[in-house]
Formats: structure tokens, sequence, C-alpha cells
């Protein structure tokens, strides 16, 4: 146990760096760093488990830092503690560019910050998922290799953002028994007092929820540390909230939302330093502190030798297949032999099918090969066809499963798939409707961030979903999609694409993808076999043109079939065109200008088609292409009413380019 006057020290030495960063970058959040100070020690010196010479050793325990506006929390913990990224220096540097210490913590700038956090709620819910999977893997390899906890560092706002309730439903659900939240309970946001916005009682609602939930002193270390404890052996996920108060130590500001997210002044902080009794100049801290937190940062180091020894101890096919899935590699071997023999299958007897049934023909081969796919669904199962047959239900009773119901929870489902992806061995899919993208665009923006491979299943993609109406119908949606930087928004045309972009979307290990497909039947119309993945150059002639190309058309998805048809009017016009299949913008335009030059052609008409917004087409049939597509929202009709009723059909294309050649 440590000494109540030696603890109250080492605490101050995170205020005091919180309020000397902040103050040099004259911008940031000194008020949570210095009130979660005594919960952040107690937590690091005496119970997470991690070793700053491996930040990242694979059982470590989590710490999610929910409310990323207290960065310089984190990066005190981490320079305290002896990692080598975070420096004096980079604590200096506390917001610039390049720095190790950005405003926001992000897990791809600074080793040892668990995942990207800053708007509200996200780490939260990204730290069910590490739960998740944790309990999954710890299932599968056994607890001397995966037993590891997740706690969160959760705030007011945190809690008050709506992804919070499905997080906290999801892990009460799973009874994820490791997960511990540590909630900051300060009583101040922006505006105020809390009082202002919120009487929810916190602790409450976790319990409904089917949490453990306790208040203690979030100041006082015993009894942080004893609420630990008691998390620590519960049957279910724990709340603790931490009575604290917001920039504790400030003579003035402490307990107002004037500590919270600016810098305190110079006044303010040589108030503080003298009322916590630290006489340390600015970015000092005494040796005897520095060797006590340097200590602290020891303890994990015999258990994660241990821990290495168990590892190696394994046969070698049960730690090869560990390694494997914690780095991320795929089985690439196992991953082309399914992908060839779909292929083969479809070309021997092609199909015409929905590309969500497509796709699921297309996991019936890759979950048995791939088994760090977790499947799931936000209560769409039958709908997103993501639950091959065969596949075990992910629960509490049985951690070994594969497939998780989400319920109704779409935002926190994509959350939990990033922090599934951020904690390693399980490559997360799932799946809701192409429209509700809306409701995870927050997550899936994040997964794009930090760069971690979580695969949508979104269908039902277009007004070809029909009788459920607008309110279903996506219309802006993929635009919207693509506008989001490192995504891969897949649209494919028929079986054979959709098994092509699956293989894509399972080896962008850096990327996220979307898989959006249709609710109704296409065509086959890719009929032989290629060896090659075709849709990894995002777009390529599918048919050429019977004679010197006047007119290319250019579709993705359902629209592409329709496209072939009107190239066959356009034939009988005498009109040589060719249809050039886009079943990934993204990859399209990462080509070489050369080969984008030469798909997109020389003739004299190109013609854009997808049941969707016009945005974004322009870059390929320029802003002197015909579109056809979608300007309104859609409508409650039977699919093919409303594909006639707002003009996407092979005729209507065929006019488009014929009108533009001037020969109509
Ligand atoms: C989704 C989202 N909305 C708004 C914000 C802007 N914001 C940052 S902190 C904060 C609330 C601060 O209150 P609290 O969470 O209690 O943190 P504390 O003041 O205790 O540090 C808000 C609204 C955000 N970061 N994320």
């Amino acid at each position: 146990m440590i000494p109540r006057a030696q603890h109250d020290r080492m605490a101050n030495a995170i205020r005091a760096l919180a309020m000397d960063a902040v103050e040099q970058a004259k911008s940031g959040h000194p008020g949570l760093p210095m009130g979660a100070a005594d919960v952040a020690t107690v937590l690091f010196t005496r119970f997470l488990k991690f070793d700053p010479a491996d930040l990242a050793w694979p059982d470590r325990d989590r710490f999610v830092l929910s409310a990323g506006h207290g960065s310089m929390l984190i990066y005190a913990l981490l320079h305290l503690l002896g990692s080598e990224a975070v420096t004096l220096d980079e604590i200096r540097r506390f917001r610039q560019l390049g720095s190790k210490t950005p405003g926001h913590p992000e897990n791809f700038i600074t080793p040892g910050v668990e995942t990207t956090t800053g708007p509200l709620g996200q780490g939260l819910a990204n730290a069910v998922g590490m739960a998740i999977a944790e309990r999954h893997l710890a299932a599968l390899f056994g607890g001397g290799i995966v037993d590891h906890r997740t706690y969160v560092l959760a705030s007011d706002g945190d809690l008050m953002e709506g992804i919070s309730q499905e997080a906290i439903a999801l892990a009460g659900h799973l009874k994820l028994n490791k997960l511990i939240v540590l909630f900051d309970d300060n009583g101040i946001s922006i505006d105020g007092p809390l009082s202002l916005a919120d009487s929810v009682d916190q602790v409450k609602r976790f319990e409904a929820a089917g949490w453990a939930a306790s208040r203690v002193n979030g100041h006082d270390p015993q009894a942080i540390a004893r609420a630990i404890e008691q998390a620590q052996s519960s049957d279910r996920p724990s709340m603790i909230a931490c009575r604290t108060t917001i920039g504790y130590g400030a003579p003035t500001k402490a307990g107002s939302e004037k500590s919270h997210g600016a810098a305190l002044g110079a006044e303010e902080v040589a108030g503080a330093r003298q009322k916590l009794g630290w006489t340390s100049p600015a970015f000092e801290v005494p040796a005897d502190i520095r060797e006590l937190w340097r200590a602290a940062g020891q303890r994990s180091v015999e258990a994660r030798r241990a821990w290495r020894q168990r590892v190696e101890a394994l046969d070698a096919k049960t730690c090869g297949e560990f390694e494997r899935r914690m780095r991320g590699d795929i089985p690439n071997d196992k991953l082309a032999a399914a992908v060839a023999s779909l292929k083969e299958k479809l070309a021997a007897a092609p199909k015409d099918m929905a590309t969500r049934s497509a796709s699921e023909f297309a996991l019936d081969a890759l979950v048995p090969a791939i088994p760090e796919m977790i499947g799931g669904s936000a209560d769409l199962t039958g709908s997103n066809n993501t639950r091959p047959k065969g596949m075990a239900v992910l629960s509490a009773a049985d951690p070994a499963g594969r497939f998780i119901h989400y319920g109704v929870r779409e935002h926190g489902m994509a959350a939990a798939m990033n922090g599934m992806a951020l904690h390693r061995g399980v490559i997360p899919y799932s799946g809701t409707f192409l429209v509700f993208t809306d409701y995870c665009r927050p997550s899936i923006r994040l997964a794009a961030l930090m760069g971690e491979r979580v695969i949508h299943v979104m269908t039902h993609d277009s007004i070809g979903l029909g009788e459920d109406g607008p309110t279903h119908q996506p219309v802006e949606h993929l635009a919207a999609l693509r506008a989001i930087p490192n995504l891969n928004v897949f649209r494919p045309c028929d079986a054979v694409e959709t098994v092509e972009c699956w293989q894509l979307a399972l080896e962008a290990a850096k990327t996220p993808s979307i898989l959006a497909l249709t609710r109704q039947n296409v065509p086959q119309l890719r009929k032989g076999v290629d060896a090659t993945n075709r849709c990894a150059a995002g777009a390529y002639e599918l048919l050429p043109a019977e004679g010197e190309a006047q007119v290319s058309l250019f579709a993705s998805g359902s629209e592409v079939a329709l496209a072939v048809e009107a190239r066959k009017l356009l034939a009988e016009r005498g009109i040589p065109a060719r249809v050039v299949s886009v079943p990934c913008f993204e990859l399209f335009f990462a080509a070489p200008a050369a080969t984008r030059r030469a798909v997109i052609g020389d003739a004299k008409v190109r013609v854009g088609v997808e049941a969707a917004v016009r945005q974004g087409w322009d870059a390929i049939i320029g802003t002197d292409g015909e579109f056809v597509g979608m300007s309104s929202f859609g409508a409650s009709a039977p699919a093919k009413d409303l594909f006639k009723h707002f003009g996407i059909t092979a005729e209507k294309i065929a006019e488009a380019a014929l009108t533009k050649l001037g020969k109509r």
C-alpha cells in the first residue's frame, strides 16, 4: 500500500504536468487530469497490468480514456511510468504539429494509447468491443494466454451521449465482468453544473443495465482501491462513480467549468502549486517521485515474462495461430483458396441473386477459412445475411461463439467493432441497412481515422429495397461514405464481384470497408473464371464496345445490369458502347493516372448510372457527363415500379447517351 503522502505527491505530478503543458500550449483541458489524478494514480500504481517497455503486449490490461479531452492525463501517466515515446520534450510540445501528444489521444500516434478518443461516448463503446474480444479469445486460447481487464475513464459527457446506453446495455447483457468503468463524477461540463442539463442517477442506470455499480470519494485512494478490488471479483461489468472535483487544486477555478477547457493562467497555476504543495518549477518532477512512478511502471514486468513463457510452452500450432491472429495477418492461402473455389462454383453454375445473398454464399466459405472473423447484425440477421449456417452465437454463456446479436444498436455495434479490431485477434464484420450508416457514421469515421479493419455489410442499398419507402432507401449515403478518407465503399454488381469485394475488404488491414449490397436479385454478369480480382482495380471494363466506342457507360451495383441492357439498345441503334463496372471509387482513384485514363476511355459520351445522388461521379464522367440516378428521396412501391418512376432504366440510359450524341 502506498502511504497517503506519497500517493498525493504522485498524483500531484500528474496535475502539475497537465497544468504546465496546457499553459505552454495555451490550450487544452487541465480540469479532468487534475480532478481524476487520484483515480488514475490508484489504477496505474496498484492495478493496471502493463509494461512500458512493451506497450503492445497482447495480454496487457486495456485503459481507455473515453473523455479524450483530458488527454494530458494519459500523456502524464505514460511519461511518468517510463514510456520511451512520451518524453518530457513531447509533453512540452503538447498539441503541436508532429508531437506524440496531440490535442486528443490518437492510438496511431502515441504508443500506449489504445484508441482514438474525443467524440464523447466512443471510447466507452470501444472498450465494450475490447472486452468482447478478450472474452472470446480467452475462451479459445485459455486464461493462461488471454486474461486481461479493460478499464475506462469516462466523464459526464461520455455518459450523456446516447451511444453510452447502447454500449452499457450490450456489456451488461454479455456479462462482460472484466470491464470496469471509472466514472469521473465531477458534476461539471462545459456549460456549467451538470444540473443544467442532466438529472440521471448513473448508478441506478448502470444497475438497470445489469452492471455492478458503486459510489466512492474519488480523492480517497483507499476507497478507490477497495472499489476496484470489488469490481475485479464481480460477475458483472462494474461502474465506479468516483466523486471528484474538476481542476482539483486550482484555487479559484476548481469545481467550476472554468477549469475544463482552457489554460488556467499563470496566477492560478502558481496558486495551485501552493495549494498542492508542489514546489518544483514547470515541467519538473522531483527525482524521488519520478522513481516511484518508474517503479510502478515495473510492476508487471514479471507477469509479462511469465506470460511469454506460457505462450512459448504452447504447442507450435496454437502458438503460431495465436501470434498470427494478434499480428493481424490473415491466412492468405486459405482466403485465396476459398475465393477461388467460390468463383469456380459461380462460373460452373452462374447464379442470379441478390448481392446480400451472394455475400452469405461468400461467408459460407470465408467464415470457416478465417477463424478470426466475428460476425453480427443489429437485429437484421435474416436481412443482412451475415450469419452463415452453423455459426454459433457469441453469448455470455458461450463466448467462443462467433456471431453477435448486437440488438437494435447500430452505433454501439460499430463502436464495439472498432474496439474489437483495436484489441487484435479478431476481425469484426456486421450488418444493418445501408441507410442506417447514418446511425454508425461517427464510429465508421473513427475506424477510418484509426486505420482499423472493420467490415460493414450494409444491405438494402437503394430504392431497390422497394416497399419500405424513403425512410429506408439510401440516396445520399454512398456519396457521404465516399467522402470519408480511408474508407473503401464497395458496391458489387453481382455474385462474383461480391466475392471479390469480400476478399479486398479482408485484405485491407488498415482500411475499414462498407459492402453496399442489394436486397433484390441481380443477374450474374461475370460468367467465366477470372484468376485475378478484377474489383481490385476499383473500376474495369466489363464489356467492350463492338467497334470504336462512342459511349462509355459507368455503373455500380444493381445498375450495372441496366447499363449492360442499355448497351444492347445502343447497339441496335448502331452506336458502339462499352460498360465499365465501378465497384469501388476509392480503389479506382488510387490507381495511377494512366490506368484511370485507360478505364475512363475516350468515348465521346460518358454516362454514370447509380440509384443514388450524382455527387462524386463527376470525377469519372466529368461535369459534362450524363448521370442517371436519384435527385430526390425515394418512395414506397415495388422496386421495379420505383426504378421506372425515377427513370433509372436501360431505356433512359440509352436515351441519355443518344441525346448527348445529338441522335434523338
Ligand atoms: C460527441 C461530442 N460532443 C461534444 C464534444 C465537445 N465536448 C468536449 S468535453 C465536453 C463536455 C465536458 O464535460 P465532461 O464530459 O463532464 O468533462 P469534464 O468537464 O468533466 O472534463 C463537450 C461537450 C465532444 N468532445 N464530443
